[in-house]
């Protein structure tokens, strides 16, 4: 008896956390500058192990580049798939007691909270948590959103005839000049795509679906895509949905609609309690919520995850808008059933995904 419990507490310390209500769980709160969290955190070998969603390999890059500048002798190990395939192994990497990973920031916001009440992550509050937006952080700091996914339409009119208007509120898309030019990610092979397009068709009916089929859209995976092969010049698609930019360097132009809605969320992230390098992850997520790195943001015209980082000149205040709710994805994604149903139904209409992942199909 002695001998199962003990090789029971050794097979995953999960089985010392309350995983029924997760009760006692006050956070730890940061007091450590960045420059001492360095100095922590290259004692454990300079390493972090982080798993981000994205669907280009390159998408985590401005990050990796920005972290090790500013941390000399720290290699942040980030790793970006797809987040519907990273929340699968964390999992499997959890159940099996053989963590890998130190933290990770994804858009499958659902499973943060799951994660949370299962007792695997680590409640920790950086330096600046209680600036961030309170419907982007968990009370008990087990999970809050680090950056913010905007999307917008890019245009490419060296693609249209001249004097072409941009298309701007969703019904423009049915126009005549845009059959056979836009480019579209696949709205069941990622759920905020799915949003995206729910949320149009809350507003605009399946009607809007119906014409928008009739203009012969191209179909893709991974949402960096569209905006990919609307620049190159060897094809004759011109308008990207969905696409990230808001300031694109000519001849390409971004719109949002001003009486549609559009998405955008908190891109959240955790640190897991079994970290295998914990100050290296409070050194990352330090520097995620830092000025230094929403400033970094903001500069690229975003938004951020605080409430007291201004807003970039020519950008309107993301909570004083109509046409977006950014708490409103987490609400979306953790209604699993009626994700499900969406999904079957722009199945039944355009059928699977079709290709490799996006992060290997080289567009
Ligand atoms: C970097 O991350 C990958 C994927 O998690 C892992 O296989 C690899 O061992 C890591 N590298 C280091 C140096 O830890
Ligand atoms: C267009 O050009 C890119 C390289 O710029 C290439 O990878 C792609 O396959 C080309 N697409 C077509 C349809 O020819
Ligand atoms: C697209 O953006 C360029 C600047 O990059 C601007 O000169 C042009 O007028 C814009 N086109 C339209 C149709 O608004
Ligand atoms: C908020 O929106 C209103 C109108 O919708 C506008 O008059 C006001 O200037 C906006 N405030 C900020 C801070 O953006
Ligand atoms: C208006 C706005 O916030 N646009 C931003 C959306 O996000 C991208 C990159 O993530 C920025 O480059 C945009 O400026």
């Amino acid at each position: 008896m002695r001998s199962f419990l003990l090789t029971a507490c050794m097979a995953g310390s999960t089985i010392a956390y309350d995983s029924l209500f997760a009760w006692k769980s006050a956070p730890i709160a940061e007091t450590r500058t960045l420059d001492e969290l360095h100095a922590a955190a290259l004692t454990e070998g300079g390493v972090i192990n982080l798993w981000s969603g994205g669907d280009e390999p390159a998408q985590q890059n401005q990050l990796k580049t920005a972290f090790e500048a500013r941390f000399p002798g720290m290699t942040l190990n980030v790793t970006v798939d797809v987040s519907k395939y990273h929340a699968g192994r964390i999992d499997r990497q959890l159940n099996e007691g053989k963590l890998q990973i130190d933290a990770t920031v994804l858009q499958t916001v659902q499973d943060f909270p799951r994660w949370a009440q299962q007792g695997v992550l680590l409640n920790y509050k950086p330096v600046n948590f209680d600036l961030i937006d309170p419907s982007y952080r968990d009370s008990f700091a087990a999970w809050y959103g680090v950056y913010i996914i905007n999307w917008s339409t890019l245009t490419n009119p060296s693609k249209l005839a001249a004097g072409t208007q941009l298309p701007v509120e969703w019904d423009d898309f049915l126009r005549p000049e845009f059959k056979d030019k836009l480019v579209v990610t696949y709205p069941n092979d990622d759920d905020a795509v799915l949003f995206a397009f729910d949320l149009i068709m809350q507003q605009y009916g399946i009607e809007w679906f119906e014409s928008f089929l009739k203009q012969n859209p191209f179909w893709v995976r991974g949402t960096e895509t569209p905006g990919t092969i609307v620049r190159q010049q060897n094809s004759t698609y011109a308008v990207a949905i969905p696409s990230s930019l808001n300031r694109p360097s000519a001849p390409l132009n971004a719109t949002r609609p001003t009486t549609g809605q559009f998405a955008a969320w908190p891109q959240t992230g955790a640190i897991f309690k079994d970290a295998p390098h914990p100050e290296s992850a409070k050194l990352l997520f330090n520097y995620y919520v830092s000025n230094e790195f929403q400033e970094l943001r903001t500069s690229g015209g975003s938004w951020s995850v605080r409430t007291d980082i201004a807003t970039p000149a020519g950008v309107q205040q993301l909570s004083n808008m109509s046409t977006v709710n950014t708490a409103a994805f987490g609400r979306f994604m953790a209604d699993r059933a009626r994700v499900e149903r969406l999904k079957f139904y722009f199945e039944s209409v355009i059928g699977p995904a079709q290709g490799l992942s996006p992060l290997v199909d080289g567009v």
